[in-house]
């Protein structure tokens, strides 16, 4: 069991033990995934989730076995455990992703309870008013989600206001970000005795986010993608600059062109290199599990640890494949 961030020692701590004991690779993933989720101290899924910038927390999932085999939900409010709601819509239904008031529904049809407290804590909800606060101290549109005006005629009608000032973009530094804060999804990729591969991903997306934004989680090729013959890639860090590459496809197919699992996902973060401006906030990381075992992470950036869980224990360990030192 491969697993993102340092919370990914909770949801290996959870699902690994079941893995080992002989439980299926989906089974031990959702389980795994649960834990995180239903723990209020990681503020980045399910309960404890920082809210987006209407301050009410949504959240996205996926889950996926095979191109034939994968279920998403996105948008969810007021459910803690969306990836087991991301398996019901591909066990239940003929369908891939449900999304918002639909995906509600479709959980309370299923039994999921909704939560009394739509998922937001106390902390979650202090972090969320010392958001505001910056907000209104300090508007740097960029950084809330909303760009600069866009199209000519804002510009137009802007420039004399100086109400949205332009940002230029940052450069990246000599000494890139390297803390965990600000990350928010738990991406698990499980491989059983069997040697079936599953993969689970499952955010409350980047904290503060506009409401209604949807990132790369819950959507099947860029947050989560297994393919049983070939392998499984899941990614977190800004769903925007994963979406815009197809992340995790890209990775299975490099996979699937003879790359090893670290080869595939470096060259996946080279892509985002070279098709984006870096800045300094931007962090991307994936993790790839092959179909024989043999698995990697990397990151963009320093700072991103994964776990894993094998015969030789449980170790969370820092990524050693880091593009930008
Ligand atoms: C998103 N990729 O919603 C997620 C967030 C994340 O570390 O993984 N942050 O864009």
């Amino acid at each position: 069991m491969l697993s993102t961030w340092s919370f990914g020692a909770v949801a290996n701590r959870a699902g690994g033990p079941l893995l080992m004991a002989g439980t299926g690779a989906l089974d031990a993933a959702i389980a795994a995934a649960a834990a995180v989720e239903n723990d209020p101290a990681v503020d980045s899924v399910g309960i404890g989730g920082l809210p987006d910038s209407s301050g009410r927390v949504s959240v996205d999932a996926s889950v996926m076995l095979a191109p034939d085999r994968c279920g998403s939900v996105c948008a969810v409010r007021g459910y803690a455990n969306p990836a087991a709601i991301a398996r019901r819509v591909m066990d239940r239904t003929v369908h891939i992703m449900l999304a918002g008031d639909g995906a509600e529904q479709f959980a309370a049809a299923q039994g999921f309870t909704r939560h009394p407290t739509e998922l937001l804590t106390p902390q979650a909800q202090s972090e969320f008013n010392r958001y505001l606060v910056g907000r209104a101290a300090a508007p740097a549109p960029s950084r809330l989600g909303i760009l600069p005006p866009m199209n000519v005629e804002e510009r137009y009608a802007e420039a004399s206001s100086g109400k949205y000032p332009v940002a230029p973009a940052e450069p990246v530094s000599q000494t890139p970000a390297s803390k965990e804060p600000m990350h928010d999804t738990v991406c698990i990729l499980a491989r059983d005795r069997a040697g079936v591969l599953a993969g689970v991903c499952t955010t409350s997306g980047l904290g503060f986010k506009l409401a209604g934004r949807v990132g790369d989680s819950p959507i099947i090729g860029h947050g989560l993608y297994v393919d049983a013959e070939i392998g499984g890639v899941s990614a977190t860090g800004n769903g925007e600059l994963i979406m815009s590459i197809c992340g995790s496809f890209l990775a299975t197919e490099f996979m699937r062109q003879g790359r090893t699992p670290a080869e595939a996902l470096l060259a996946v973060l080279e892509r985002i290199r070279a098709k984006h401006t870096i800045v300094d906030a931007h962090q991307v990381a994936l993790i790839a599990v092959r179909a024989d075992g043999q698995w990697a992470s990397a990151s963009l950036r320093p700072g991103f640890s994964h776990c894993i869980t094998d015969d030789a224990g449980t170790r969370l360990e820092p990524s050693p494949n880091v593009m930008l030192r």
